[in-house]
C-alpha cells in the first residue's frame, strides 16, 4: 500500500515549488520551559498538521521531504514541549515533514542508537525521504535558520551550540543531540550501532563510522545551531554504559556487521497520533 500523504494538496491552487529560502523564517526564537503545554493546546496551534504528524506547505510545494525521528521512553512532558516548538518551526521552513516517535517498550536498558535505526527503517517503509533528522526529545532549537534539511555530500550535525555546553562544541568530533543524514549517507555507514546499551558512546561511534566510510561531518554554524536542553536527571534504565570505551576501540572492526544490516526488533504497534507517528518496539536487552 502506498501510504504517502505527499500528494498535491487539492486546496492548493498554486503549483509552484516553495522558494529555496523560506520567506517566513524569523531567526532567533524565544524558548522557555515552564509548564509543558497539553497535547490539545499543541494541536489547536497546529491545525494543518495531519494525523501521524505529517505536514505539507499549503501555498506551494515543499522542496524537501524530512523525517524527524525521536527516540523516547517515559519523557512525556519533554515530548509535549518539543512538539509545541518543533511543529511551527518546521512549518516556517516550508518542509514536507513528519515526526516519528520511537518508543522503547518495557524496562530493559535504553538504547538510543538502536531506536534511531528502527525509526529510519519504519520511516522509509512509509515514504520517501530526502533527509532523516535524528533528534533527542529534550532539545529545542532556538533559531529557525537552522534548516532541517540535509547536506548532499556529508552528514550534518545540527546541535552545534547547546546551552549545556555554553553554546559551543564540547569537543571537535562531537555528534550528539540532533543530526541530519540522507538515507544514502545513513546506509553508507550501515546506520547506527545496535550494541550501545545505556548512556553514552553511541554518538562517538557514529562520528567514527562517518569517517571510516570516507565522509566527514558538516555543521550548522554555531551562531544558528543553538539549542536549549530541558534540564533533567539521568533516567533509570539508562545507566552509563561502562563498556563504551572498549566498544569505541573496536568500531573499525564492528561497524560493517553492527547496524542496519543486523537490526532485529519486534514491532508492537505503529499508530498515527494527531501530532506524530508512534512506533512502539520491543528491542531486547543488553547481553
Ligand atoms: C547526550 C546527547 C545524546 C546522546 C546521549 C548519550 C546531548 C544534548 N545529547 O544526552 O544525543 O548521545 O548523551 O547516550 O548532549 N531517552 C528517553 N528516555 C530515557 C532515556 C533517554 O526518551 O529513559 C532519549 C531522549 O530522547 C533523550 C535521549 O534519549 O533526549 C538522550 O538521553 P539523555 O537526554 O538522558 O542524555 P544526555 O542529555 O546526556
Ligand atoms: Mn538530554
Amino acid at each position: 500500500t502506498n501510504l504517502s500523504v505527499f500528494v498535491p494538496n487539492p486546496e492548493n491552487v498554486n503549483t509552484q515549488f516553495c522558494p529555496a529560502k523560506s520567506p517566513i523564517l524569523v531567526g532567533p526564537l524565544s524558548v522557555s520551559f515552564q509548564t509543558p503545554p497539553t497535547l490539545k493546546r499543541v494541536q489547536q496551534k497546529n491545525r494543518y498538521v495531519k494525523p501521524g504528524g505529517y505536514f505539507s506547505p499549503r501555498h506551494c510545494f515543499g522542496r524537501y521531504r524530512t523525517a524527524v525521528i525521536i527516540p523516547h521512553r517515559n519523557r512525556e512532558a519533554h515530548l509535549r514541549t518539543l512538539l509545541y516548538y518543533l511543529h511551527p518551526f518546521l512549518q516556517r521552513q516550508q518542509l514536507h515533514y513528519a515526526l516519528f516517535i520511537v518508543h522503547q517498550a518495557g524496562n530493559s536498558t535504553f538504547n538510543r542508537a538502536k531506536l534511531l535505526n528502527i525509526g529510519v527503517r519504519e520511516a522509509l517503509k512509509l515514504d520517501e525521504w530526502d533527509c532523516l533528522i535524528l533528534h533527542d526529545v529534550d532539545l529545542v532549537p532556538e533559531n529557525d535558520y537552522n534548516l532541517y534539511i540535509c547536506d548532499e555530500e556529508y552528514p550534518k550535525h545540527l546541535a552545534s551550540a547547546m546551552d549545556k555546553f555554553h553554546y559551543s562544541l564540547p569537543y571537535w568530533t562531537y555528534f550528539g543531540g540532533v543530526s541530519a543524514l540522507t538515507p544514502d549517507q545513513y546506509m553508507r555507514i550501515n546506520g547506527f550501532p545496535n550494541s550501545y546499551w545505556g548512556w553514552g558512546g553511541e554518538d562517538d561511534d557514529i562520528a567514527m563510522r562517518i569517517r571510516l566510510a570516507g565522509m566527514s561531518i558538516t555543521r550548522t554554524p554555531l551562531s544558528l545551531g543553538r539549542y536549549k536542553m530541558i534540564s533533567h536527571n539521568r533516567d533509570s534504565g539508562n545507566e552509563e554504559n561502562s563498556k563504551r570505551y572498549d566498544q569505541l576501540g573496536n568500531t573499525r572492526r564492528t561497524w560493517r556487521e553492527d547496524g542496519m544490516n543486523s537490526l532485529d526488533f519486534k514491532l508492537i504497534s505503529r499508530t498515527r497520533a494527531p501530532l506524530y507517528t508512534n512506533i512502539t518496539v520491543e528491542i531486547g536487552d543488553a547481553p
